[in-house]
């Protein structure tokens, strides 16, 4: 039997502070019965999906912004997605902020079945960004203040396989793919909003593009899994975020890729068979990896250059030491 999905790449366009809950989920259901249209069995959707990227404006009341969380899901507002899935018999992923009701702030994602059914839910581990006002940015990136972090990068057995998620800057760290590869993961799901200028090194500006796809290209080879990425893209609020939306292939490879920054689905076929082609040659972790040799990768948080290597300073006059 072979193991043959149809997925749906989503992408958003900007979502302005003044739209609402119910302008946004018209959009996704939209995407939806495109998805459908294309017979996808799955769509996927971005980060944050339903509200615009608040992190990037301070506010000293931290709960004046409570409005951009789902204190519950679905809610009235979004039911009407859960209830389309339903009917057209296609399942989602959705990025949204949660509060829980005990007052904890995530930036969640979930799995939803083609029955409308919750799978699984995951909280981003790697909050980038900072914790503090810096108001010299030209935008800020405060999910270090409006979140706190994910513990757990799991898989869950869904759509015939098995599946993980991972949010936006997860997708920039080796772990991310790692772990989840490690628990046999054939399909990660993606979301991202990604500013395209980076206020603490603009020169990575010109490379937004590049580094999205390098990341999630090696991911997906290194594991041997399928990676579906998906942004928030556009001019939202007068930041511009990076599109780009792809699903690649465990070979590495760009199978489908969005070529807007608006609302836009790209499908593909994807053999979930495939992933053995690499999971059990050259990525055959069980015969290959070699852990023991791997001890700091745990046990270590920053860079720790062994004693006796002297490394001269940029500004000491001399060339970096390479
Ligand atoms: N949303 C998100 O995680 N965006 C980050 C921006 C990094 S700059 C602080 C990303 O890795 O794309």
């Amino acid at each position: 039997m072979t193991r043959i999905l149809k997925v749906g790449a989503a992408q958003l366009g900007p979502i302005q502070r003044e739209n609402n809950r119910k302008e946004v989920v018209e959009r996704l259901i939209a995407l939806l019965n495109k998805g459908a249209v294309e017979s996808c069995d799955l769509v996927v959707f971005p980060e944050l999906a339903l509200t615009t990227f608040f992190p990037r404006w301070w506010s000293e009341d931290i709960a004046e912004f409570d409005h951009f969380f789902e204190t519950e899901m679905p809610n009235q507002e979004v039911q009407p997605l859960f209830d389309e899935a339903e009917k057209l018999g296609v399942g989602f992923h959705l990025g949204y902020a949660e509060m829980t009701p005990d007052g904890h702030r995530y930036n969640t994602a979930i799995l939803v079945s083609k029955n409308g059914d919750m799978l699984g839910k995951y909280r981003k581990v790697h909050l980038p960004g900072h914790e503090e006002n810096e108001p010299w940015r030209t935008f800020q990136h405060l999910e270090r203040y409006y979140f706190e972090p994910g513990n757990e990068l799991k898989v869950f057995g869904a759509f015939d396989g098995v599946l993980g998620m991972a949010i936006c800057n997860d997708r920039r760290w080796s772990e991310t793919y790692r772990v989840l590869g490690l628990q046999g993961c054939e399909l990660a799901l993606i979301g991202y909003n990604t500013p395209v200028h980076y206020p603490p090194d603009p020169s990575q500006d010109v490379l937004a593009g590049f580094h999205n796809h390098l990341v999630m290209q090696s991911g997906a080879y290194q594991n041997g899994m399928w990676v579906v990425g998906v942004a928030k893209a556009g001019n939202e609020e007068g930041c511009d975020l990076l599109g780009e939306s792809s699903i690649i292939a465990p070979s590495g490879e760009i199978i489908a890729q969005c070529s807007t920054v608006e609302d836009e689905l790209v499908s593909a076929v994807v053999d979930l068979d495939m992933c053995a082609n690499y999971k059990e040659t050259l990525f055959d972790f069980d015969r290959y990896r070699r852990p023991e040799v791997y001890k700091s990768i745990t046990s270590q948080v920053g860079v720790e250059i062994p004693e006796g290597i002297e490394v001269r300073k940029q500004d000491d006059g001399n060339p970096k030491d390479s």
